[in-house]
Formats: C-alpha cells, structure tokens, sequence
C-alpha cells in the first residue's frame, strides 16, 4: 500500500470510529413476507421450467438491516416442497429456533404451512445471505441478507463507498434439483455438476445460446468507489473472481472487517462472503466480471465444469458497443493463487469488538474427508461392494433424524433415539492422514451415525480441522452455526502442534463463519461456546454434506434465563 493511501486509511478509520460509537439511531425492526413458490424460468435457452423460489425472483429479495435490528421473515410455503430457511452466519444468540437447518433446530415447513422467523443481528456488520437448508433447494431458493452499521454507511471502518453493489454467485442446473439430490440419495452416485456458473441469478456470455437478458450489468461512474458484496452461493464450487482491468481492496469476509487487503483475484469458497472496494478507474467502457471454478480436488473428480460465469461493468457514458475485456483468470486447479487469498486475511482490530480468547477448554482433532458407507435401506441401487460414497468427520459419518428434530429433543430432554453424546475428541485411528498410501478400502469405511459433542456453555473450543487423502483430498468449505470462529493458522499436509503452535496469529486472526480447509491440509479455529443450542458444523457442498460430512455442538444453558434455550416460537412446525 502506497504511503498517502494508508494515511487516508487511518484518518477515515478514526471518522467511521467515531461515528460508529456516536450513532444513536434506534433499533427497527425489518419485516419481510417470502412467499415461496413456483417461478416459470428459461435459461440457457432451455424451455421455461419451473423453479422454486421467493417472491418469484432469483435471487431471492435482499435483507438489508442495521447492527441491532431485529429481523422478522414471514415464510408462506407455497411450494411443492418441505422448506427451511437458515440465517447465514447470523449468530442466533437466543433464538435457536430460527437457525433453519431441517431436521437440527426445526421440523420443515410443509407445503401449504407458514413459519415466521425472528431474530436479532447483532455483534455483527457486513455481508450474510439466507439460503434454503434442506435438500438442494438452495440452488434457488436464496438471497442476501446486508448489516450495515448502526450510523449507516458513513460508519463504515473505510473510506465511505459511492455505491453499493450485492454480486451473488451461483450455481444453474437444467434439472429440477430436489429430484437431482432424491436421485444421488437413491443410487448413491453423487449428482452431476451445475449446467452454468451465475453471477445475480444469470450465466453471462460464455455458454452456447446465452443472450442479453442472461448477463447481469452492473453500470458505474467513472471513479466512482463501489462496494461490492459477493457471496458465494453455489452448490458445490469454490470460486475465483475478477474484473478486467479493475482490482479490488477487501475490506471484510463472513460479516467481520478485515486489515485492507489489496487483490486483483478473490478467492470464495460456497458459504462465504467478501466485501471488496473497487474502484470504476479503468477507461470508459464495458468489461466483464467473471467466476470460474476452483477445482481442488487431488486426484480430480471425474467431472468437472470448466466454464466462467460472467457480468457486465458498463461505465456511464460507455457506446454499449465496445467488446468487453475478459479477465485473465487463474488455472482451475491454482491451489497457489487460492491459498494465497484465503490465508493473508486479518482481521481489523477494532475497540468493543470480540478478540480471539488465549485459553483454551477443550481440544478437538478433526478429520474431514471422503469414504464409503454401506448401502442405505432405502437406496435402490447400489454397487455391487454393496457400498456407497460417503464422507465424515473423525470417521463418523453424519445422518439428520427424522422423527423429530435435534433441538427438539434436546430441549425435552429426549435425545434417545435422535443423537448420541459420543462425537469423538481425536480420530478413532491415527494414521498417515493425506498420503496415498492410507488411500485404502478398509480405512475409507465410515458408519453413519447421529453424533453430537457436548461443551458446556462458556467453554472456549480449540479446532484442528484435518483433510484426509481418503478417496480424494479436497478444499472442504466447513461452515459453523451459531458462532464466528478466529481462523488461527493453516497450512498443507499432516498438522503438526510443534510447528503450528508457534506460527498461530494470536493478534489479528480473520474471524468467520466458514472456513475453507486446504486442499490435503488443516486449519485451526477457536471459538467461544457462548449460545446455548444445537448448532450443526458441516462442509458447504451440499453434496458433501448428504453424503454425511457434519457434526452438531449440543452448547449446554448457562447460569440465566438468558444463556439457556427458550421455550420453542408457538408456530414451530412439527414433524
Ligand atoms: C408448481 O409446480 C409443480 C411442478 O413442478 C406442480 O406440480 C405444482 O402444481 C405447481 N404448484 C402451483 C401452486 O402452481
Ligand atoms: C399463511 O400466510 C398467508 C399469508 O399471510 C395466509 O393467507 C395463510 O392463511 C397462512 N396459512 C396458514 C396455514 O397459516
Ligand atoms: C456448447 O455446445 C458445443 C456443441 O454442442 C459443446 O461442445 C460445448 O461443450 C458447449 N459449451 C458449453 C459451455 O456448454
Ligand atoms: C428479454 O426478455 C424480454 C421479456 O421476456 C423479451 O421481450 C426480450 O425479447 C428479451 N430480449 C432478448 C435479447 O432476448
Ligand atoms: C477520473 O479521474 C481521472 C484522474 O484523476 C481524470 O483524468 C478523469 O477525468 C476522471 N474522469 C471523470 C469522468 O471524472
Ligand atoms: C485489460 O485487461 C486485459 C486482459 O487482462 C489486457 O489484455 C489489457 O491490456 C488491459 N487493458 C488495460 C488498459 O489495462
Ligand atoms: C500471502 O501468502 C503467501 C503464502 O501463500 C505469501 O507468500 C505472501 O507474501 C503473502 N502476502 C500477500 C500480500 O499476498
Ligand atoms: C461403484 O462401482 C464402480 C464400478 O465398479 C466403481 O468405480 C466405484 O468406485 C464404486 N463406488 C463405490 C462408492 O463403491
Ligand atoms: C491401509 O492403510 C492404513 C494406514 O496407512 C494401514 O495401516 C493399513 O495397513 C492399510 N491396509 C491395507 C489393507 O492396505
Ligand atoms: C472407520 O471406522 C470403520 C468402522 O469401525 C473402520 O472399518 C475404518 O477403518 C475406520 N476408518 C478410519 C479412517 O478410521
Ligand atoms: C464467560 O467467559 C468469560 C471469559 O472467560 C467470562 O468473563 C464470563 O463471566 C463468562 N460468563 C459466564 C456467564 O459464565
Ligand atoms: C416433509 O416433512 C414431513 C415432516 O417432517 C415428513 O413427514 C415428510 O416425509 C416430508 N416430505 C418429503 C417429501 O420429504
Ligand atoms: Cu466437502
């Protein structure tokens, strides 16, 4: 960063400061109705067919909210399917009930049946998104969900953007995607890849038969600063992310500042967020913001999409005729360019705001990988091993109940027959975690179980979380409900304390929601346990996290009223 830059830094940091804490606007409260239901859509010149989504757009409406408001969203489920609706990386504290994920805090919501969620954003400020959390229906059912600080953009911890501009990224499949995911549960062969990557719901212009009203324009004025809030929303890919011509200065990730972080490439694993700053300095003119797949699969799968997702910036005064620049975009396998990104993240430091705690209660080790499972009741195909792919944690590999739903159960008091309280601290076996060797049938099978760890509330939680080499190894998006974790290293290989240990940033460590585990490698997380509830941990790929690779925290009450599980909303659905 050039010198006069960094001043102009230090000197807005301490106005947004100042205005953050002098702010005395009230707490609102932000009412929407979604109605869910049927959209008639063509794409990539495909007949229309019919999607599930929320008040007929894709995406679906954007939240915007200021720090301390509270949030009220009335569900009417006019789909044909089950529905739940969880908070991205919204905290919850006090309300558990409105996390959303189906079968963990709640029953679905059955067609015909409404719920509405309520709850708080606070302690938070940034960029989150709701999604669907059942079945792959997230694919079209979701949307971004904006904390601005409680004195408005003008408190923003960088110098005030022009503009603000919401770039979703997405996945488009061509087939109805709840019968896409039945079809992978019944055969046990994972679903094939999206048809196109989207960028606002739209492919862009790199695929056959994609026309103008498939190409999301964002326009901007000449020098004009923009806010961008990217969220990756896709099933089941990370994401590389340019602008031709343009570079960008993050600003935060997952609803957390970061330290300005200069980039021309930003790297989004599904499930996280970027605010990036970036400013309109290029000649007038059209130039194409692209997404394209980071493929970290080592060996590779077998497929795998290797088209771009594109928009358009057209600045003001621009002919609409110039031939738009494409970006130069990374290889899809340059695990280099996304290790880069996502481990030089630091957090900005601010007074009030959480730091990472320096003792800690329990350790945990995790694995998290790929395996085989034995062929379900209800799979009508299987191999003839009689197994099928499979994925886990610490070798549990994880199955939602069905009868009633986890927090439910812990609630009354019922966990058995829903969850067991054995979700191990260490893997069962240790073993050579990402070399070829271990690659072998008896150490790839995993038994499906409900297990959940149990901390107390309070307790500080230490997190090694370790890619194996089972099947294949892979950038495993993990997303934890309910908390922010401190990211406090990373790295390539088998973790090792002696050399980790030392390397931990105890000082700025970026904190998050979702923390995309290198490729054959590990990171360590450390969060506080200080909301009660069940708060499932899982990988971001949906088709990860059927085939089992999650866990729950049971997070005990606390000494009051306030640091336990309130009694269930009256409308909660049930089973
Ligand atoms: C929604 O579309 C499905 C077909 O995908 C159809 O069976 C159902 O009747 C439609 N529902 C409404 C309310 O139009
Ligand atoms: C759901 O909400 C809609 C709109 O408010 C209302 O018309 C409908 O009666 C409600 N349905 C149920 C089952 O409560
Ligand atoms: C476009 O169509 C051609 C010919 O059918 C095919 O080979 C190519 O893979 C398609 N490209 C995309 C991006 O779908
Ligand atoms: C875009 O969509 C509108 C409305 O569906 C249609 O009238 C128009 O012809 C479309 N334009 C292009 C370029 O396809
Ligand atoms: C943008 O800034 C540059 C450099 O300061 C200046 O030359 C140019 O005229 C400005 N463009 C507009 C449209 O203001
Ligand atoms: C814009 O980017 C393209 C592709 O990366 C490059 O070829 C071109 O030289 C750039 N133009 C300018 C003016 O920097
Ligand atoms: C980021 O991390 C890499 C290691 O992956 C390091 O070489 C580089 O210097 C770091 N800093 C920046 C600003 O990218
Ligand atoms: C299923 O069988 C096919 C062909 O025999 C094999 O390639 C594949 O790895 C098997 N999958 C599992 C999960 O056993
Ligand atoms: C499988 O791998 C494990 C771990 O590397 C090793 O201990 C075991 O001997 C291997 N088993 C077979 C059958 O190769
Ligand atoms: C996982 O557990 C199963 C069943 O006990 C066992 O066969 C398998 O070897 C274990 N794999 C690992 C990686 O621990
Ligand atoms: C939770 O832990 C923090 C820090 O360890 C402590 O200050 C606080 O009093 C604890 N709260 C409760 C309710 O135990
Ligand atoms: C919808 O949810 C209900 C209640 O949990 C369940 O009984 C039913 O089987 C579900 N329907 C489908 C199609 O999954
Ligand atoms: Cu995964």
């Amino acid at each position: 960063m050039h010198k006069p830059m960094a001043t102009t830094w230090l000197l807005l940091l301490r106005f947004g400061l100042i205005a953050l804490f002098a702010s005395a606007a009230q707490a609102a409260v932000v009412e929407h109705t979604f109605n869910l239901g049927n959209l008639s859509i063509s794409q990539l010149c495909k007949p229309a067919r019919i999607i599930t989504a929320v008040n007929g757009r894709l995406p679906g409406p954007t939240i915007e909210a200021r720090e301390g408001d509270t949030v009220v969203v009335h569900l009417v489920n006019g789909s044909p399917y089950n529905m739940t609706i969880h908070w991205h990386g919204i905290f919850q504290r006090g309300t558990p009930w409105a996390d959303g994920p189906a079968m963990v805090t709640q029953c679905p919501i059955k067609p015909g049946a409404n719920y509405t969620y309520r709850f708080d954003v606070t302690g938070q400020e940034g960029t989150l998104w709701w999604h669907a959390h059942i079945s792959f229906l997230r694919a079209t059912v979701y949307g971004a969900l904006v904390i601005r600080p409680r004195g408005g953009a003008k408190a923003y911890p960088f110098p005030t953007p022009h503009r603000e501009e919401t770039v979703i990224l997405g996945e488009w499949w061509n087939a109805n995607v709840y019968d896409l995911e039945q079809m992978a549960f019944l055969t046990g062969i994972p679903a094939p890849h999206a048809d196109a990557y989207t960028i606002n719901g739209k492919p862009g212009d790199f695929y056959n038969c994609s026309h103008a009203n498939q190409t999301h324009k964002f326009q901007v004025q000449s020098n004009e600063t923009y806010l961008l809030r990217i969220i990756n929303a896709a099933l089941n890919t990370p994401l590389f992310f340019k602008v031709a011509n343009h570079s960008f200065t993050v600003v935060g990730a997952d609803a957390a500042y970061t330290t300005p972080y200069e980039t021309d490439v930003v790297v989004i694993a599904p499930g996280q967020t970027v605010d990036a700053l970036m400013v309109a300095g290029a000649a007038v003119g059209r130039y194409y913001m692209a997404a394209s797949p980071y493929d970290s699969a080592i060996p590779q799968g077998p497929e795998f999409s290797k088209t771009i997702g594109t928009a358009l910036v057209e600045y003001i005064g621009s002919t609409g005729e110039e031939t738009p620049q494409l970006p130069w975009l990374p290889e899809y396998t340059d695990t280099d360019t996304a290790f880069r990104f996502l481990s030089n993240l630091t957090a900005l430091v601010l007074p009030g705001k959480p730091t990472v705690p320096l003792s800690v209660d329990t350790r945990m080790f995790v694995t998290v990988g790929l395996g085989v499972s034995d062929c379900q009741p209800r799979q009508l195909f299987c191999n003839r091993s009689g197994t099928v792919f499979s994925s886990s944690m610490n070798n549990a590999s994880f199955v939602l109940p069905t009868a009633v739903s986890m927090l439910q159960a812990h609630y009354n008091n019922a966990s058995a027959g829903v969850y067991t309280r054995d979700f191990p601290d260490r893997p069962p076996v240790i073993f050579d975690y990402t070399a070829d060797a271990s690659n072998n049938a008896t150490m790839q099978f995993t038994n499906k179980s409900t297990k959940v760890k149990t901390l107390r509330y309070n307790e500080t939680v230490e997190m090694v979380l370790q890619n194996t080499r089972l099947i294949a190894k892979e950038s495993h998006p993990m997303h934890l409900h309910g908390f922010n974790f401190f990211v406090l290293a990373q790295g390539f290989g088998n973790y090792d304390a002696k050399t980790a240990a030392p390397q931990f940033n105890l000082i700025n460590p970026q904190e998050r929601n979702t923390v995309a585990v290198p490729t054959g490698g590990w990171a360590v997380i450390r969060f506080v346990a200080n909301n009660p509830g069940m708060w499932f941990m899982h990988c971001h790929f949906d088709a990860h996290l059927d085939l089992g690779l999650a866990m729950v925290f049971e997070v005990q009450d606390g000494p009051t009223a306030e640091t336990s599980v309130p009694p269930p909303p009256a409308d909660l659905p049930l089973c």
